[in-house]
Formats: C-alpha cells, structure tokens, sequence
C-alpha cells in the first residue's frame, strides 16, 4: 500500500507512524468501498420492479439494522479513542523539552517564509508591525537587548539532525499552511497568532539527498526532430481582417515613421492602425505556440558565424524571429528534459560538468555530444518547506529550503551568522 500511494522520503522520527495511519486509512475505505459496493448491488437486485409490482408500505420489521448501526458507531469510537486521538495527542499536546529543542518562530506572508532564530540567548527579540519594511520583514526592533543576536533568513530553514525542533508558526497577511512533506509535519499558520508545532529531524539533507541518486539514461532525453520554422509571408492588410495568429518580422512604415515594430501581433487593434495609416501589405508570419516548448539542439550562426542562437534555447517567438531573419528556415530541436529539479552527482570533465551543478538542457546535450550515456543525478533540494493553502496568485512561490545539518556544521553556519550581523551594525 505504501509503494502504491507513492510517497515522498521520510527524514522524521513520526514519520513512520503517519504514513502507517494513511496506510490503514486506506486499507479501511478500500474495505469499506467494496462492502457498499456489494450491498448496493444487493439491494438494487433484491428489490428490483418485476419481484415488487407493489411499494412496501410497512418498512423494515426486524431490529437487524439498528443493531447494525449501533455497532458501527461502536466500532467508529474505538477508531476515533483508541487510534486516531492519541496519535493526534502526541502530536499536538506532548512537546518535547524545549531546552532539549530547536527552538525558531516562522512567520508567513505573500509569499515567503521568515525564519527567526532567538540567536545565543535563546530569547526572541521585540517585534513591532510598525518597523515592518521591506528589508525587516517581521519588524525587529534591532534596539531591543535580545534582538541584538536574533538571526532572521528568507525561505530557508537550518536545523541540526537528531535534535527535536519546535516551530512557533505565525501569519502577517492571511492564513498560510506551513508543509514540510518529507517530515510529515504540517501546521495551519494564523495571522495574529503564534502556533507551536514540532517534528524531531533523524536524517541529514546529505543523507537525504543520497537516497535520491538515481541514473538517468540519455537515449531517453525525449527525440531530437527537424522541425520547419514558418514561413515568411507577405500579407495584405484589409479592414476587418483577421490575422491574430500572425506576428510582424518587420517594422511596418509609413513615410519613414514607425507604426507598427517587428515583433508585434496583429491583432485587431493592430491591423487597424495599419488600416488608419493605409499600409496594405506587411511581412510577417504564422505564430506556432507549439514551438516555445522545444529547446535547440545545435548552435545557430548569422553568415559570419557569429552565434545567433545557442544550442539550448527554448524556440520562443524572438528567437524563431531571429533565425528567420537570417534566413534559417530548419532547425533540430527537442522538447524539453523536465530535469531542472536535479543536479549532477558526478564530474562528467568531458562535457566540462562538476558535480552539484544544476541538470540543464544544455549540460545534458554537451554530454550526449561528448558520449556519455548514463549519467548519476540527485534532487537539488530534497527537504522543502511550502505552503499547502491555496493563499493567492503567487502561492506557488511560497517555498524554501530547509538543511539538516549535523550539529556541527550547524554551529559554525549560527557563527556566520552572528558575524554577519555583527558586520552589519
Ligand atoms: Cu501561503
């Protein structure tokens, strides 16, 4: 059951525990489905018109049901009792010491996550909303004795392994959901208020990262095509006419004034103005949206091999516009990898690609070129922190990183920073 609900790495001591409840949550309703599956089949068979030409005015006589029910509800309290309080008591009620703890407040707005550390005194300093700016984003009153060592980071979380971490969770806007998938903690965060959640961290980010190495075949990069640019054409312009789909590869003139630039759609208004200032015949040409999702696979030169678009781009109208203009009507691209979450785990020197540098379509077409086949690739950012509430437009970019280091390399990274903050006075 665990393999088929696909879930993500597991770096929390309760992880465990989680994912055996949504197991059995899972186990249960697939039961449960097929139970009432079998009864509505039943029923539908039993008491179908042609062995019931009369409705039934009396109903059920027998007690059958009532005592059917009344065990449901039995057993559903044990559920509730028995398993699921006390797995939500330990979660919610039990918090570890907190001198044995990590101890950070997160505060949420559009769209980031705002970490505050107490810094060595392990008290938080003042906040005000009214020293809210956009260089102090939760309003430190950097004046206050204990905010002197308060440190404060954006969209990233440093936490040593092995040591509990109590989040005191707050809001500026509206309510966010603090979600940490591969620690299998999440917490509803409130404008106005300060909500403590925990989770005790087991596994490094490293260790982490290592169970995510993984060998990516090259022959699977998706197919490398010819793909025919369209063409240009010479359009003639008449009122009312439609031509949306059509994008200028000229400017359009009128007694040596600019009307309309290269580049330019002719939509409507557009083909007005061209109307407005009775210029009848343009250059121009088909706009393929198709096209913006393949990426070159070859360097593309003007006439004195001066590089005009690299191998690696995307085919977005400026670049299918330059090609055309330098009279390259063919080129061969491919749909993109949809690697970009990855980094390389190994020194490929031939392709001159270092480990830990980011997987790109480009790095991924030198290697081809330079022979490799299989190559080694890991998650970039294996622990993430997002918001799980749909809290406006930009929420996907409410995201950050979170590093479970060893107790070391955390100290030595809370001394950088108490030095830069001393830096900064
Ligand atoms: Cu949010």
């Amino acid at each position: 059951m665990r393999e088929f609900l696909n879930l993500p790495l597991d770096a929390s001591e309760n992880g465990y525990k989680i994912d055996e409840m949504l197991a059995l949550i899972h186990w249960i309703m697939f039961i449960l489905a097929i139970g009432w599956s079998v009864f509505f089949y039943y029923s539908i068979y039993k008491f179908r018109k042609s062995n019931n030409p009369v409705a039934n005015y009396t109903g059920v006589t027998t007690k059958t049901s009532t005592w059917l029910e009344v065990a449901l509800v039995f057993f559903e309290t044990i559920l509730l009792t028995a398993f699921a309080m006390p797995l939500w008591a330990e979660r919610v009620v039990e918090f570890p010491a907190k001198e044995e703890s990590t101890i950070v407040r997160i505060i949420g707005e559009q769209f980031a996550w705002n970490v505050h550390y107490p810094g060595v005194d392990g008290k938080f300093g003042r906040t005000d909303v009214s020293l809210i700016s956009a260089d102090n984003p939760i309003g430190i009153d950097r004046e206050n004795e204990d905010a002197k060592d308060d440190v404060i980071t954006n969209n990233q979380l440093n936490i040593p392994v092995n040591k509990p971490v109590i989040i005191y969770l707050g809001s500026k806007d509206v309510i966010h959901s603090l979600s940490f998938p591969v620690l299998r903690a999440k917490h509803d965060a409130m404008p106005g208020q300060l909500i403590p959640m925990w989770f005790k961290p087991i596994k490094t980010s490293l260790e982490v990262q290592n169970e995510t190495i993984q060998t990516y075949d090259l022959t699977k990069l998706p197919a490398t095509k010819n793909i025919i640019l369209p063409k240009i054409e010479e359009l003639t312009i008449s009122a009312g006419g439609n031509l949306k789909n059509y994008i200028l590869m000229e400017n359009a003139t009128k007694n040596g004034n600019d009307v309309l630039y290269s580049g330019m759609l002719l939509d409507a208004d557009n083909v007005k103005a061209l109307v407005d200032n009775s210029i009848s015949k343009v250059k121009a040409r088909k706009v393929n949206p198709a096209l913006q999702t393949l990426l070159t696979t070859e360097d593309y030169e003007d006439a004195t091999g001066n590089i005009l678009v690299p191998m690696g781009t995307p085919l977005i109208d400026d670049f299918v516009s330059i090609l055309l203009q330098n009279n390259i009507s063919q080129v061969t691209a491919r749909q993109k990898a949809k690697l970009n979450y990855f980094i390389f785990w190994e020194d490929y020197s031939s392709a001159s690609i270092s480990k830990g540098s980011a997987v790109t379509d480009l790095s991924l077409e030198q290697l081809k070129i330079a022979g490799i086949k299989n190559i080694s690739i890991a998650l970039a950012t294996p622990i993430e922190m997002a918001c799980a509430q749909l809290c406006g437009l930009g929420h996907y970019r409410m995201r950050g990183y979170v590093n479970i280091q060893t107790q070391e390399e955390y100290d030595i990274w809370m001394k950088e920073k108490e030095a830069e903050l001393v830096a900064s006075e």
